[in-house]
C-alpha cells in the first residue's frame, strides 16, 4: 500500500522541527516506516543546493533564481527520496515543500503565483502532499524563538519584518484556498497542544489510529 506524504509549513521558528519529531515517534509506535526530511534538501544533491540557497548575503539571488533552485532541489528530493519511500509504504514527513515557494518566492519575493504553479506543473505534474500542516504564528514570536536558539541567521531570516508578515498572510491564504489538503494550526500553543491538534487532523484525514 502506498504511504502518506505530510508536509509542514509556516514561518521561521513556528515549531515544525519540534512537531515532526513528535509525529515521527507517534507513527513509529504504530508500526509505520517513517522518513523525516526537509526542504530545501533531503538528498545529497538537494543539500548542496540548500547551502547555495541559505548562505551568503540576503540579496545573493533574485526571487526567480531562488524559485528555480528550489525546484531543482525539489525534483531531486521527490524522485530520489520521497516517491520511492511512498512506493514502499513509508510515511514521509517533510519540513517544508512547495507551499514555501509560493509563500517565500511568490508572495514574499513578488513572483506571480501562476508562474510558480507553472514551474511546479512542468517539474512535478500534480504531485502534492496528502496533508499539509501549516503552523500559524506571529512572525515576531517565531523570529524570537530562532534567535534564542543562538544559531547564525539564514539569508531568509535577514529579511525584514514586513516580509515575514506577508509570509504569514500567504500561508493563511494557502490554507483557505486548499482546505482539502491543508489545515492551519495555532502554533502559539504549547508543543503538547500543537502535537495533539496535528494528530487530530491526521486521524480525521489519514486514518491515523494513535
Ligand atoms: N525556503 C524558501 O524560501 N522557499 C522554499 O521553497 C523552501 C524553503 C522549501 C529553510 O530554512 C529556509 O528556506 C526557510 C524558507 C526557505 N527560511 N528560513 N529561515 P530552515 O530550514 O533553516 O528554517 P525553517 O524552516 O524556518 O525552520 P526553523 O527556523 O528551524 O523553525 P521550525 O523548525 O519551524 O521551529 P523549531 O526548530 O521546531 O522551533 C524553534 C524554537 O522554538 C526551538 O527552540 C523550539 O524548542 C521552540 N519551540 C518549538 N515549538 C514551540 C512551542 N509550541 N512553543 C514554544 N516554543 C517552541
Amino acid at each position: 500500500m502506498r504511504g502518506r506524504f505530510i508536509s509542514l509549513e509556516g514561518g521561521e521558528g513556528a515549531g515544525k522541527t519540534t512537531l515532526i519529531e513528535r509525529l515521527r515517534q507517534s507513527l513509529l509506535s504504530q508500526g509505520h516506516e517513517v522518513v523525516v526530511t526537509r526542504e530545501p534538501g533531503g538528498t545529497p544533491g538537494a543539500e548542496d543546493l540548500r547551502t547555495l540557497l541559505l548562505t551568503g548575503a540576503a540579496d545573493r539571488w533574485t526571487a526567480m533564481t531562488e524559485a528555480l533552485l528550489m525546484y531543482a532541489a525539489r525534483v531531486d528530493h521527490v524522485e530520489r527520496l520521497i516517491e520511492p519511500a511512498l512506493q514502499r509504504g513509508a510515511w514521509v514527513l517533510s519540513d517544508r515543500f512547495s507551499d514555501s515557494t509560493i509563500a517565500y518566492q511568490g508572495t514574499g519575493g513578488g513572483i506571480d503565483l501562476d508562474r510558480i504553479r507553472t514551474i511546479h506543473l512542468a517539474a512535478l505534474g500534480d504531485f502534492a502532499p496528502d496533508l499539509t500542516l501549516i503552523l500559524d504564528l506571529d512572525p515576531l514570536v517565531g523570529l524570537r524563538r530562532t534567535v534564542e536558539r543562538g544559531e547564525d541567521p539564514t539569508r531568509f531570516e535577514m529579511f525584514d519584518t514586513e516580509f515575514h508578515t506577508r509570509l504569514r498572510a500567504a500561508f493563511t491564504e494557502i490554507a483557505h484556498s486548499e482546505p482539502q489538503r491543508c489545515v492551519l494550526i495555532d502554533a502559539s500553543k504549547s508543543p503538547d497542544d500543537v502535537f495533539e491538534m496535528a494528530l487530530s487532523h491526521m486521524r480525521e484525514r489519514l486514518e491515523v489510529k494513535a
